[in-house]
């Protein structure tokens, strides 16, 4: 009886699939996958629904839950959980990410579809994308592209969309001498599927004895919202942005065409691909970088302990530094984790590195800190062991905020007087800043070749600010915490009227999205190029180019300030 049961309502469930998921199911060769929640194995409710906990799974969930590796392989999983929420109503499927193992988040609780798709396809070819925007098309069900699940302001979700999973793509090769397709040239290059992600690449490259310029995380995608978006790197000040880097694209348009896209074919869409964002023009199947022969690099690596005694001390050095050492081609991080720079310029010495960091060295050693200088061989060595035990956390419930910071607000003393300042109250109020020094000061940029925010060309600092949610922190105090990032970055804003933001690390309520990420003049034609690639607007997400209303996003929180 019980069995029969189970047998009934296994069959109605499948049978449950609305028609048009069902056509396209079978259109897809009966690959498509319902979309559940990456603790779902925890919950004893699912959708209000009975379901049984699976104790093993869950014992991997909450062992993965903080980890990037584990996250990464689940399409219900994002890198900030909260976006994993329908945050404006609390439908969610969340732990306690303090403590996975919190028996309170679980017990009695419905595990909720939240923001998540119901149905995604794990693509494996570009048919499997042109089917979802036919699909899309007739069905105006909407679509939404998940690759890694970084993205800062969840838009890698929409409720009730046909989720396009990319993670899966993960073709990898070198070529000493690639031409883009209708060009002429030689580049030494690697060419990437859209899933591949910087620890395959670092030790791929590795193995090839040369240096791919990648961010500071092991499981970012490189040729999706991170290329797409700009893409930094501690050695963009240097060899450039990801944008600066790319040859060629491969990409499928909402127009169902399989494209390719570099400087001699769809150069437009080439232009915006280079900065114009992530799941606006089309779905990208793999990209084509430069890469540099193998170099080796000087590291700093200093350790201190930022008490709030010596925090003026201690901004002071660190601003006063910075121009020069932009200047000297020095790109890193600044961080509650230290400040680590690294140089790859082969006029710079050992010797140059101590000397240019020797106040901040003394500073570090006088205050119970260590200061390290090394030449690192390679890159793959220092991101083993250097990057991946600093690499910003994941599986927390992170907002982020930034603004570039000009070169030109280090130039004078006053300018330097308003930003040690502006530390000083970062600090006091939202916590120790963090700071990627990694905008591309000493790269030869052809002007107007890339999308991005003419304010990466001038600036020297990428400021972050951090706030930080709850898996069960109210609606008004998640509305607060987005408001105080808000108000930061509007003191930066202040600080730097004139700059810009990066688009993958902005705020979500970012006051004027268009200028602060592209800047007018980019972002009338990025919404000519969106429009003559995607006419009938089947891409859509929250702040992008050609974005319609918040009203078409209604699961974001909103902020209080
Ligand atoms: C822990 C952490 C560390 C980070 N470190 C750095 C860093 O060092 N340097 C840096 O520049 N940034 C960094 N970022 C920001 C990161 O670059 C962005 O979150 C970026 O959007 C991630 O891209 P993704 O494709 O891996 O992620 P996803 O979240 O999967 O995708 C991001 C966006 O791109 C779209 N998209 C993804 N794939 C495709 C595709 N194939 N075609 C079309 N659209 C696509 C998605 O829809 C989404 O809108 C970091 C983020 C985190 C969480
Ligand atoms: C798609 O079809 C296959 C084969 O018929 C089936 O096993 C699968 O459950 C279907 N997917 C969904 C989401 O119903
Ligand atoms: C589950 O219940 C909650 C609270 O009553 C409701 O908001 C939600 O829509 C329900 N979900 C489903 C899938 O029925
Ligand atoms: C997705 O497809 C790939 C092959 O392209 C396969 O290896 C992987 O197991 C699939 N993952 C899921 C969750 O279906
Ligand atoms: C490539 O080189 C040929 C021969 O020099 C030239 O005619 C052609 O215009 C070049 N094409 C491009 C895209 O530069
Ligand atoms: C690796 O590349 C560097 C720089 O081009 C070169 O000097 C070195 O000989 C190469 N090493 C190997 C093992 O090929
Ligand atoms: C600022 O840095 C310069 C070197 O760039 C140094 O000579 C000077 O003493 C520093 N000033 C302060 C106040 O630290
Ligand atoms: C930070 O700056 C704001 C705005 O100027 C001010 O109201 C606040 O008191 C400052 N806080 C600290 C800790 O400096
Ligand atoms: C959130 O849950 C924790 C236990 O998991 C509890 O201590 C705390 O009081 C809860 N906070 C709110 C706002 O409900
Ligand atoms: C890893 C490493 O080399 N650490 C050294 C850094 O420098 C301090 C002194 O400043 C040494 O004590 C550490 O051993």
């Amino acid at each position: 009886m019980n069995a029969l049961l189970v047998l009934v309502s296994a069959s109605l469930a499948a049978a449950v699939v609305a028609p048009p998921y069902a056509a396209l199911n079978s259109t897809i060769g009966g690959r498509l996958q319902a979309a559940t929640p990456f603790a779902l194995p925890c919950f004893s409710q699912y959708n209000n629904a009975s379901v049984k906990v699976d104790p093993t799974a869950c014992a991997q969930v909450q062992a993965g839950y903080l980890k990037p590796a584990m996250r990464i392989n689940s399409f219900g999983a994002n890198m900030n959980p909260q976006w994993e929420s329908c945050q404006a109503t609390h439908n969610q499927c969340l732990l306690n990410s303090a403590n996975p193992s919190d028996p309170t988040a679980m017990a009695g609780v419905s595990c909720n579809q939240g923001q998540l798709p119901q149905y995604y396809i794990n693509v494996s070819t570009a048919a499997d994308v042109q089917e979802a925007f036919t699909f899309s098309a007739s069905s105006k069900i909407p679509l939404s592209i998940k690759n890694t699940g970084h993205d800062y302001f969840g838009r890698t979700r929409r409720p009730g969309s046909l989720g396009i999973w990319t993670h899966h793509l993960d073709s990898l090769s070198y070529s000493p001498n690639f031409t883009p397709e209708s060009c002429n040239g030689t580049y030494r290059a690697i060419t990437v599927g859209a899933g591949v992600t910087f620890d395959q690449i670092y030790n791929f490259a590795d193995a090839h004895n040369v240096t791919y310029i990648g961010g500071y995380a092991e499981s970012i995608g490189a040729s999706g919202g991170w290329l797409m978006g700009g893409g930094h790197s501690v050695f963009s000040p240097v060899y450039g942005l990801g944008v600066d880097r790319v040859l060629e694209f491969k990409v499928v348009t909402p127009d169902g065409t399989y494209r390719t896209a570099n400087a001699c074919q769809n150069p437009d869409l080439f232009w915006a691909l280079r900065g114009g964002g992530g799941a606006t023009f089309g779905v990208v199947i793999e990209s084509t970088q430069l890469v540099e022969p193998n170099v080796a690099f000087q590291v700093v690596n200093i350790h201190y302990n930022p008490d709030a005694a010596h925090a003026e001390e201690f901004w002071n050095i660190v601003v006063n530094g910075s121009l020069s050492w932009g200047q000297a081609g020095w790109g890193g991080h600044i961080n509650t984790y230290g400040l680590v720079f690294v140089n790859p310029l082969p006029t710079v010495s050992l010797a140059n590195a101590e000397d240019s960091f020797k106040q901040i060295a003394d500073f570090a050693l006088a205050n119970g800190g260590t200061a390290n200088f090394t030449t690192s061989p390679r890159w793959l060595p220092f991101f083993e062991s250097t990057v991946l035990p600093k690499e910003a956390p994941v599986g927390g419930l992170v907002v982020l905020g930034s603004r570039l910071i000009p070169k030109a607000n280090f130039a004078s003393a006053d300018g330097r007087a308003q930003l040690v300042q502006l530390m000083l109250n970062q600090t006091a109020t939202m916590g120790f800043p963090n700071i990627p020094v990694t905008t591309p000061v000493l790269f030869d940029y052809v002007a107007g070749s890339t999308a991005v925010t003419p304010a990466w060309r001038t600036s020297l600092w990428h400021l972050v600010t951090t706030g930080f949610l709850t898996y069960n922190s109210t609606l008004e105090v998640n509305q607060a915490t987005y408001g105080a990032v808000h108000d930061m970055v509007g003191m930066m804003r202040a600080v730097a009227p004139n700059s810009g933001t990066y688009f993958n690390e902005g705020e979500p309520y970012e006051t004027d999205p268009q200028e602060a990420y592209w800047g007018s003049e980019n972002y009338a034609q990025l919404l000519q190029v969106k429009n003559k690639y995607d006419p009938k607007g089947l891409l859509d997400c929250f702040n992008c180019v050609g974005s319609t209303a918040a009203s078409s996003f209604p699961c974001y929180p909103g902020f209080t300030s």
